[in-house]
C-alpha cells in the first residue's frame, strides 16, 4: 500500500433561515435547530455548517444584525453540547466575528472574502476559511452564466484568492477551496466541473464541494428537490473519487456510508503497472 489518504469529512447543512431552498423555515427555532444538529452529529457529521442567510438563486439579502441574531446563539449552543466542528456560512465580517466568538472554527464564505473587511476579519480571527467561487451575485447569478473554460476559470479565480489570502497573512494551512456548484453555472458547467474536479488538487489546499440536492442534479434526473438523494450520493461519490476532502450535505447518514466506502477503496492498495 502507498501512503493512506486522510478520510474525507462530512459537513451537515443547518439552515437557520426562513427561506432555505429545501428545508425552508423548519429549523428556524433554536430547539428544532439543536435537535437537527444532534441528529447530524449522531449520523456521523464531522462539521455542522450554520447559515443564517439563504444563498439560493433569487434569495433576498438580510442584515448583519439579523444574521447574528439567527446564528450566534445556535453556534454557541451546538459547540456547548456536542463534540463537533462548527462552521459559519457568511460573507459579513461582523457575523464572522460573532460566530467565532460563539465557537465556530471555520468561515464558509461563498463570496471568497471579497466583501469589504472580510479578508482582514478572517486574518484577525485565525480560523480556517473556505473560499468559494461564484459568478455574479446570488440574486442574478443564474441569468446566463458564461465561461470559455469553466474548470480553468474557476481554478484561476481560486488560485488568485489563495494568493490574496496568503499575502494578507492567512496561511495556506487554514485555507479550503470550493468550485461553487450551482453558483453562476449552467447544468453543463456543473457537469464539466464535476468531471474535471481533480484539476483543483493542483491548488494545494483541501477541496470542499456542495452538491446536495442541487438543481443540476434535478435537471439531469428530472426530479424535484425531495427526490434527489440518489443523484446527490452519486455526485458526492464522484467528487470524493476526484479528490474532494469535505462534502457539504443535507443527508448525513447516507453520505457517511458512501464516504467510508470510497475511502476504503481509495486505500485498498492496488497500483496500475
Ligand atoms: C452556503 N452554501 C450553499 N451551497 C454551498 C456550496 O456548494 N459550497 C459552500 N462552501 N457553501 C455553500
Amino acid at each position: 500500500m502507498v501512503g493512506e489518504c486522510a478520510p474525507p469529512e462530512v459537513m451537515g447543512i443547518l439552515n437557520v433561515t426562513p427561506d432555505s431552498f429545501s428545508d425552508g423555515g423548519r429549523y428556524m427555532f433554536r430547539d428544532a435547530a439543536l435537535r437537527r444538529a444532534e441528529q447530524m452529529v449522531a449520523e456521523g457529521a464531522d462539521i455542522i455548517d450554520v447559515g443564517a442567510e439563504s444563498t439560493r438563486p433569487g434569495a433576498l439579502p438580510v442584515t448583519a444584525a439579523e444574521e447574528i441574531d439567527r446564528a450566534a446563539s445556535i453556534v454557541d449552543a451546538i459547540t456547548d453540547r456536542f463534540s463537533v466542528v462548527v462552521s459559519i456560512d457568511t460573507s459579513k465580517p461582523t457575523v464572522m466575528a460573532a460566530a467565532v466568538a460563539a465557537g465556530a472554527t471555520i468561515i464558509n464564505d461563498v463570496r471568497a472574502l471579497c466583501e469589504d473587511g472580510a479578508l482582514e476579519m478572517a486574518q484577525k480571527l485565525q480560523v480556517r476559511v473556505c473560499l468559494m467561487h461564484m459568478q455574479g451575485k446570488p440574486y442574478v447569478m443564474q441569468n446566463q452564466p458564461a465561461y470559455d473554460d469553466v474548470v480553468a476559470e474557476v481554478a484561476d479565480f481560486l488560485r488568485q484568492r489563495i494568493g490574496v489570502c496568503v499575502e494578507a497573512g492567512i496561511p495556506m494551512e487554514r485555507l479550503i477551496v470550493d468550485p461553487g456548484f450551482g453558483f453562476g453555472k449552467t447544468t453543463q458547467h456543473n457537469l464539466i466541473l464535476l468531471n474535471g474536479l481533480s484539476h483543483f488538487k493542483t491548488l494545494g489546499v483541501p477541496m470542499l464541494v456542495g452538491l446536495s440536492r442541487k438543481s443540476f442534479i434535478g435537471a439531469v434526473l428530472n426530479k424535484p428537490v425531495n427526490e434527489r438523494l440518489m443523484g446527490s450520493l452519486a455526485a458526492a461519490t464522484l467528487a470524493l473519487w476526484h479528490g474532494a476532502a469535505i462534502i457539504r450535505v443535507h443527508d448525513v447518514a447516507a453520505t457517511v456510508d458512501i464516504m467510508r466506502l470510497c475511502h476504503a477503496v481509495q486505500n485498498a492498495g492496488y497500483e496500475y503497472s
